[in-house]
């Protein structure tokens, strides 16, 4: 990616709203709490569409379809979550990987065109993703969360700042047990933006929360 490609990629990943319907009551109030977060501030949405309460087949591409339309129609960076062919039916911007979801290397040349997240906990794993082109990396869990099941033991802002010491220039994003009051923290280590699942899905107005959420980080970025 060129440089101002990548300095763009940071500020749309600022506040990354990463959810699906199991996330929200139903999906009408997954769709309603996507329009609210966006109205709020949210730069970046991945369609999270896992585990099992979650949609398949025809209304999971439906879904999905609404979703990207919503995310269109606001310039919210579209991503969808470890399902190349949804990414590819949907025609999202991009997709998000983890360590456990195939050759990354394979998953590169499946998404020419396309932004690729990796989900990287340790240095190794983010070194890996740089080589293997990834345009983005999801660092965490910065702080313990209930979203999910597997998730590994948290990692806390020293790991943001371990992989900027050893010069990981590609957008950062921590994500993990990330709320309004811990979000300044993760961006004052280093992070170029947050993904969150419970501060904006799992709150009475995503509105409110993601408008705070988004003040915060701007603020904390012209700190750093
Ligand atoms: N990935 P919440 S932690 C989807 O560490 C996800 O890679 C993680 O949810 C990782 O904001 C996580 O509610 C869950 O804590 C984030």
């Amino acid at each position: 990616m060129r440089t101002s490609a990548i300095k763009d990629l940071k500020q749309q990943l600022s506040l990354y709203f990463v959810a699906g319907t199991m996330n929200c009551d139903s999906p009408e109030a997954f769709e309603r709490i996507l329009l609210q977060a966006i109205q709020g501030g949210v730069t970046a949405f991945q369609f999270r569409e896992k585990g099992a309460k979650s949609l398949r087949g025809e209304k999971r591409l439906e879904i999905a379809n609404r979703a990207k339309q919503i995310c269109r129609e606001h310039g919210v960076l579209f991503i969808v979550n470890d399902d190349l062919e949804l990414m590819k039916s949907v025609d999202a911007d991009g997709l998000h990987v983890g360590q456990k979801d195939g050759d990354l290397k394979t998953i590169r040349e499946a998404t020419k065109g396309k932004i690729l997240g990796v989900s990287a906990h340790t240095l190794a794993e983010a070194e890996d993703a740089v080589s293997k082109g990834a345009d983005y990396i999801g660092v965490g869990p910065i702080y313990q969360t209930a979203s999910k099941e597997d998730a590994e033991e948290p990692v806390g802002v020293a790991r943001i700042k371990e992989f900027l010491m050893n010069h990981i220039n590609l957008p950062l994003v921590g994500i993990g047990g990330i709320t309004i009051k811990n979000v300044s923290e993760v961006i004052l280590a280093g992070a170029d933006g947050a993904a969150v699942i419970s501060a904006l899905s799992g709150v009475d107005s995503p509105e409110e929360a993601s408008r705070k959420m988004s003040k915060i980080i701007q603020s904390a970025k012209r700190d750093v």
